[in-house]
This record gives structure tokens, C-alpha cells and sequence, in this order.
């Protein structure tokens, strides 16, 4: 806690040194005869103890938090009767199963993250994915579970599309990754959520609103450690043993949220 008491006096006494000494440089003395400047001074130290008071209640991580949104690098649909054929050049993917429970559909999504630094800790992560349409012929609409695992190895999203039903359909025939090569995934979800029967329906995952998603946060910290790990997700219903509980979908904002290393009292960051 003094640490960061004595980080915020820094910036405190940064921006207002020249305001403290008047007479002792050029810049101050400029200062004496502007109003404004003088007004601002009174003000800033009026409110320093209440900046203390923010300091000492809401610690360092919001003195150095920052967030930014993902950008996708690869998306592509799985599909078990076409184990051979790739739809990496859809620009959307499906989950669940396209008729019968043989005809299983599963997507991999992998994101370049924004430029983070090293040593960092995410704190928070939120990804939105909207169901474009839903599977309405035989049992369908059906609502499902969505549920996103860890990609723990290499994939190629390939440039595969089918002659029809876009992703939903059956690829085509192409370099990339296909259902016989999809890639291994975690043991368990990091994240899941229900998804109602509606079009358009957006899948939402906020790691603060304690919905027991922050396996996404992990997934993401281990790419921030070390991006060579950065496989991505894969994506499917957990209702894989239902008929026509298909759905496309198509990825929306997936945000990072992360603070820096702390710095020390000698101004290096912790290795
Ligand atoms: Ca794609």
C-alpha cells in the first residue's frame, strides 16, 4: 500500500511542482500571473486527499488497468459426415448437429490479442457471439448450451466453403484443418453459457458477472505468457447427443482486460 501511496504522490507532484515553488523557475513564475493556473492549483490541492482516499480504496490496478478488443485471426467450421472437408473460408461457423446426431458441427475460433505487456495479469475478459440463425427444420428451433473449451494444439483454418447452407452445410475439399485432423482441447469447458432458440440471440461472456466463465481469463493469460500457445478456442453445443440443434454463429468483441507488472521503488518492473 505505501508503494502505491508513494506512486500517486509522483504524479501528483509532477503535475504540480512548478505550482508549490513559485519563483524558482520560469515556468512558475508564468503561472503567478495566470488565474486560471492558480485556480486549478487550489483546486488540485483541495483534492488530494480524496485522491489518496481513491488510492488507498481501489489499490494499483486501477492506476495501470487498460483493456482492448481481440482481433480474429481464424474461424472454421468441423463437420463429422464430411470428416475430410474444411470451412475455413466462411466468414461465419456452425455448432450442433445438421439433422441427425451424426451430422455434428464444431468451430474453432483463434485471436491475434492486442498488444499486452509482458508480465501482465488479465483481469477480465468478455467475448460476445451471435447466433445468426437456428436450425428450424425437423426438432428445431431447440435452445442449447454453448460451451467453449482451450485448443491445445495447431490448426490451419484452410479456405474451405461449401456449395450450400454456408457453414452449417459440408466444407469443401481444401488444405485445412477437417474434422478427421481437428486439434486436441482441454479437459474441461472454460466457459458456457445457455442460448435461446431467438436469431440473433448474442451469446455474451463477461468474466466479472460471476458467472463461473473465468476459465476464459486462464486461457488467456497462458497466450499472454507465452503466444506460441495461442490455439484458440473451439466452440459446440453440449447437447451433442440431440438431432437438428444446429446453429451458425459469427464472433463479435472479444475484450481484454489486464494490468501491468508492478514497479518497484526503483523503477524497474518485477522480472
Ligand atoms: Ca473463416
Amino acid at each position: 500500500m505505501s508503494l502505491q501511496l508513494e506512486r500517486l504522490y509522483y504524479v501528483y507532484s509532477a503535475d504540480t511542482a512548478i505550482f508549490s515553488r513559485p519563483g524558482r523557475s520560469v515556468a512558475s513564475k508564468t503561472i503567478q500571473h495566470d488565474g486560471t493556473d492558480r485556480m486549478e492549483q487550489e483546486n488540485s490541492l483541495r483534492l488530494l486527499p480524496f485522491l489518496l482516499l481513491i488510492a488507498l480504496l481501489t489499490g494499483p490496478a486501477d492506476l495501470e488497468a487498460d483493456s482492448a478488443v481481440a482481433t480474429l485471426a481464424d474461424d472454421t467450421t468441423l463437420y463429422e459426415n464430411f470428416p475430410d472437408t474444411n470451412g475455413g473460408g466462411d466468414s461465419a461457423v456452425c455448432i450442433g448437429n445438421a439433422g441427425t446426431t451424426a451430422n455434428t458441427r464444431r468451430a474453432l475460433l483463434r485471436y491475434t490479442l492486442p498488444a499486452i505487456p509482458a508480465g501482465s495479469t488479465v483481469t477480465r475478459v468478455e467475448w460476445a457471439l451471435v447466433q445468426d440463425s437456428v436450425r428450424d427444420m425437423g426438432a428445431g428451433p431447440l435452445p442449447v448450451t454453448l460451451v467453449v473449451r482451450r485448443v491445445t494444439s495447431a490448426w490451419v483454418e484452410g479456405t474451405g466453403s461449401g456449395p450450400s447452407s454456408g457453414p452449417c452445410g459440408q466444407g469443401q475439399a481444401v488444405a485445412g484443418v477437417t474434422w478427421n485432423t481437428q486439434p486436441t482441447v482441454a479437459g474441461a469447458d472454460s466457459a458456457s453459457t445457455a442460448m435461446t432458440t431467438l436469431n440473433g440471440f448474442i451469446a455474451l461472456f463477461d468474466t466479472n458477472t460471476g458467472t463461473a466463465n473465468d476459465g476464459l481469463i486462464a486461457d488467456v493469460q497462458a497466450w499472454v505468457d507465452d503466444g506460441a500457445t495461442n490455439f484458440g478456442w473451439r466452440l459446440a453445443v453440449s447437447e451433442e447427443g440431440t438431432a437438428d440443434n444446429s446453429r451458425r454463429m459469427e464472433h463479435g468483441a472479444l475484450t481484454i482486460h489486464w494490468k501491468l507488472p508492478p514497479i518497484f521503488a526503483d523503477g524497474f518492473e518485477s522480472p
